[in-house]
C-alpha cells in the first residue's frame, strides 16, 4: 500500500506529463479554478483505489496480530498506549474536541462565506459542508493555503515565509540549518555530523521513494536523519522544526533503557518540533535576519488567522482519520461501507464534502498517507493541543509580557533546560509525570490553544453575525 501510495501520480486534463502528490498538492495550493482544482484532486484520489483489497486483508491480519496480544482489535491496541484504560482515552479525546468545536465552527463559517464570495452560492452554498477542493490542500487538513485570500478586509498579510524564503535564494539545506540553529540557541546540542552525510533532504533523481516527511533514529542510539522532498515553502520550513524535534527526542531519551527509549505518549513526539514552531513569531525572523522588521501589532488578527488557518481546521481531521480506523478494526464498519462512511464521518467532523460523489469501489482513505502506511493518526489531534499547551508553559518560563503569539523561546537556556529534562525521560515514566514536569498540570488542555487564538475568535464570532455557522 505504501509502494502504491508512493508511486501515484496523476496527468491531468490538458497537460501531457504525469505529476506526482507534491505537484498534484502545488495546484490544490496556488490554483483558483475549480475545475482544475477538482481534476486535480480526483486525480489524486484514485491512488486508494487498488489498495482496498490489501487494506481489507491488512485490517483482518492486524486484528489477528492484536489478538494474540490479548486485545480485542487493533484499535484497542492503539488507544492502550496513553497509561489509561482504552475507553477512556476515547473520552478524553472527544471531552477535548468538545472544548475545541466552537472555535473551528466559527473559523469554518468565516472561510465558507469568504469561499461564497470567490466561487459563488451554487459551488459554495450558505449552508452545509465546503467543498474540499477548494480548502488548499488535498485532504484539507490545513487550509493555510489560502491565507491570502482569508485576510481581514483591508489588512494584508504581513508577510509570506514562502515568498521571504525565495526571494533570499533559500536551499533546502539552509532551511534545515534554520531549525537546527533554534534548537542550539536553546543550549541543546548541535546535530552529529552523520546527520548531514545520511539525511536525504530532496528527492534523489532517478529512483522512486517515499517523499512523506520522517525523522529516524537508526541504531536508537546517535544515528539521527531525516527523510523529506523539502520545498521552499513556508510549510516545509515549519516542518522541519517538527522533524527535528523528533530527532531532538530521540538522542534525548537514548540513554534510557531500550524500552523506554520513546516519548511519553505519542503526541508528545509529534508536538516536540510544533512548539518550538509555534516559536517562529515575526521576531523571531527578525533576529535570524529573515525580515527587516516585524509587523506592527494592527497585523496580528492576519497572523493569527493564519495560524488558525494551519492548526485549528487541522483538529477535526486529526481526529477523524483513527475514529474511522477505529471503526473499521472494531467491525462496526465493513468493507462494503469503507468509503461512505469515511465521507460521512469527514462531514460531520470537518464539514467537508468532496467535489462529486465518490462511489464505493473508491477507497479515498487510501489517499492519505497514514492509512496507507499504517501510521496511527490521533497522535497529531493530541500534539496540535499539546503544542499550544507547552508553548504557553514555556512563555511562562520565560515570564513573556506578550501576547502567546508573539512569544518566541528562541535562544532561552531556561526553556531549554525544561524541555530536555522532559525530552531525556522518554517513556519512562507515565505522560502524566512528563506534563507537569512541563507545564505544572497533570491533564491535557484545549485552555492553551484558546488563550492563543481569543483575539481571533472574538472577531470570527463579529465577521460570522447574521451568517449560518455549522453545515
Ligand atoms: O505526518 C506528519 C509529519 C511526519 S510525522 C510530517 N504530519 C501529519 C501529516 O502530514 O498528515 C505532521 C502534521 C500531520
Ligand atoms: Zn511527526
Amino acid at each position: 500500500m505504501q509502494g502504491i501510495y508512493a508511486k501515484g501520480t496523476y496527468t491531468p486534463k490538458g497537460r501531457t506529463e504525469a505529476l506526482d502528490l507534491q505537484a498534484l498538492s502545488r495546484i490544490l495550493a496556488e490554483n483558483r479554478q475549480p475545475q482544475v482544482l477538482e481534476d486535480a484532486w480526483t486525480g489524486w484520489h484514485a491512488v486508494g483505489r487498488p489498495m482496498r483489497s490489501d487494506f481489507t486483508e491488512y485490517v483482518r491480519l492486524a486484528n489477528a496480530g492484536a489478538r494474540e496480544l490479548g486485545f480485542a482489535d487493533t484499535g484497542v491496541l492503539w488507544r492502550s498506549k496513553y497509561d489509561m484504560p482504552a475507553n477512556d482515552f476515547a473520552h478524553e479525546v472527544e471531552r477535548l474536541w468538545s472544548e475545541l468545536r466552537p472555535l473551528y465552527r466559527s473559523l469554518h463559517a468565516y472561510v465558507r462565506t469568504r469561499l461564497r464570495e470567490r466561487y459563488g452560492p451554487k459551488l459554495v452554498p450558505d449552508r452545509g459542508p465546503i467543498p474540499i477542493h477548494l480548502l488548499g490542500n488535498m485532504w484539507a487538513q490545513s487550509w493555510e493555503n489560502l491565507a491570502a485570500d482569508m485576510a481581514p478586509p483591508g489588512t494584508q498579510p504581513s508577510y509570506d515565509l514562502t515568498e521571504v524564503l525565495r526571494s533570499r535564494a533559500t536551499q533546502p539545506i539552509d532551511m534545515v540549518r534554520f531549525a537546527e540553529r533554534f534548537f542550539v540557541s536553546m543550549g541543546l546540542d548541535p546535530l552529529p555530523s552523520t546527520f548531514w552525510e545520511r539525511s536525504m533532504f530532496v528527492r534523489p533523481p532517478g529512483r522512486e521513494v517515499v517523499c512523506h516527511a520522517s525523522a529516524w533514529d537508526l541504531d536508537y542510539v546517535a544515528d539521527l536523519r531525516i527523510k523529506m522532498c523539502i520545498e521552499i515553502t513556508g510549510e516545509d520550513f515549519r516542518t522541519l522544526h517538527h522533524e527535528l524535534g523528533h530527532n531532538y527526542y530521540q538522542r534525548a531519551y537514548a540513554g534510557q533503557p531500550f524500552l523506554f527509549r520513546d516519548s511519553a505518549h505519542d503526541g508528545f513526539h509529534e508536538a516536540i518540533g510544533d512548539t518550538i514552531g509555534l516559536s517562529v513569531t515575526p521576531e523571531y525572523l527578525v533576529k535570524v535576519g529573515l525580515l527587516a522588521r516585524a509587523p506592527p501589532a494592527e497585523a496580528d488578527l492576519g497572523l493569527l488567522l493564519r495560524t488558525a488557518l494551519e492548526k485549528v481546521a487541522f483538529l477535526p481531521f486529526g481526529l477523524v482519520v483513527d475514529q474511522w480506523r477505529w471503526r473499521v478494526f472494531s467491525g462496526d464498519i465493513s468493507p462494503e461501507d469503507y468509503n461512505q462512511s469515511w465521507w460521512e464521518m469527514r462531514e460531520r467532523y470537518q464539514g467537508v464534502r468532496p467535489p462529486t460523489e465518490r462511489r464505493e469501489d473508491e477507497f479515498d482513505p487510501g489517499a492519505k498517507f497514514h492509512v496507507a502506511a499504517n501510521v496511527p493518526y490521533m497522535r497529531y489531534f493530541l500534539a496540535h493541543i499539546l503544542q499550544f499547551q507547552f508553548h504557553r508553559a514555556l512563555a511562562r518560563t520565560i515570564e513573556s509580557q506578550g501576547p502567546l503569539h508573539r512569544t518566541s523561546i528562541y535562544g532561552s537556556r531556561q526553556a531549554g533546560e525544561r524541555l530536555a529534562t522532559v525530552l531525556a525521560m522518554g517513556a519512562s515514566r507515565d505522560w502524566r509525570d512528563a506534563l507537569e514536569a512541563l507545564t505544572g498540570e497533570r491533564a491535557m488542555s484545549a485552555e492553551g490553544l484558546l488563550e492563543y487564538f481569543r483575539p481571533l475568535q472574538r472577531w470570527l464570532d463579529e465577521q460570522n453575525r447574521g451568517e449560518a455557522v455549522g453545515w
